[in-house]
């Protein structure tokens, strides 16, 4: 039976302050007219990115009775969302979770969040790079960045990809289990003022291209937001492309909203200005499909 409103597992963490996993990502799924239910991993005061002595909960002990709970009640998904995780052990839980609550016609959603800008979080290491690596397998869909890419694959960082490098990373990626592979903040080569994010669709060996002007700011939690839009747009039906498009623009629009003002942007993008234009239509697509 269908549910009057799809539903969404959203595993992360509850960070209090800048506008970052939960923050940004039941927002922004409620206001697609989709139901999220969180499984928080951990509460931290503020996320990781350009705050220090943070207050850091680790939920890991509390998600085991939690899951069990909603199996013994009988609650179903139809998609299972994983973003930031606190630890190896979570990662394992998340895998749990997956074979628990995965099923056939249900989308589970991997976002390997793991560093940025070349670097890890300060919270990962190896080893959570190598169980990661792991979880992917049973994914339908990954949202690497470009940073997180590279260390799935064990392949250095490189501003000047070539756009033939990136398609071997993707298919490569997509060797590894999951069936679509979106790389964000992929830098545009040959030094051009664009960012984009390529996709690959292993059903049909198709590759989807979106760009973007990039602009010189970094909000932390844009990367929540724009798989939230992803997921959100996928279950309304969309296509990938267009999925990619709305995604895209909606996290283009909440930078550009926010850059105008003078603030830190450790706070993070400012969502409660943009958040309405979620339910507008993707009215210029840009999408590209690449040879
Ligand atoms: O936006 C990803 C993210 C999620 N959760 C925490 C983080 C970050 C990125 O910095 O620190 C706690």
């Amino acid at each position: 039976m269908q549910r009057p409103v799809k539903r969404v597992a959203a595993i992360h963490d509850l960070s209090g302050f800048g506008r970052a996993s939960l923050t940004m990502i039941i927002p922004i799924l409620s206001a697609m007219k989709v139901q999220v239910c969180p499984v928080p991993t951990a509460v931290l005061s503020t996320h990781t990115g350009g705050f220090e002595d943070f207050s850091f909960v680790d939920l890991t002990d509390t998600m085991e009775s939690y899951i069990q709970h909603w199996a013994k009640i009988g609650i179903d998904f139809d998609c299972i969302y994983s973003g930031f995780l606190g630890s190896t052990k979570q990662i394992d839980i998340v895998s749990k979770f997956i074979d628990l609550f995965g099923n056939d016609e249900n989308l589970k959603v991997v976002d390997p969040v793991m560093g940025d800008n070349g670097k890890l979080y300060t919270t990962m290491n190896e080893e959570m790079v190598n169980r990661m690596k792991m979880l992917i397998k049973k994914a339908d869909i990954i949202t690497p960045n470009f940073t997180e890419a590279a260390y799935l694959l064990g392949e250095a960082y490189e501003e000047n990809i070539s756009e033939d490098k990136i398609k071997d990373w993707l298919i490569r990626l997509a060797d590894m289990g999951p069936k679509i592979v979106i790389i964000t903040s992929v830098p545009d080569h040959k030094g051009s003022k664009k960012t984009s994010v390529i996709a690959y669709d292993r059903k049909d060996h198709r590759f989807w291209k979106v760009s973007c002007l990039y602009i010189p700011a970094h909000f932390p939690g844009t990367g929540d937001g724009f798989t939230s839009v992803l997921v959100g747009s996928l279950l309304q039906g969309d296509s990938l492309p267009i999925a990619l498009d709305r995604s895209v623009q909606f996290i283009t629009s909440a930078i550009r909203a926010s850059y105008g003002f003078d603030y830190p942007q450790r706070e993070g993008v400012l969502l409660e200005r943009v958040l309405e234009n979620l339910n507008m239509p993707v009215l210029m697509s840009s999408y590209e499909l690449l040879k």
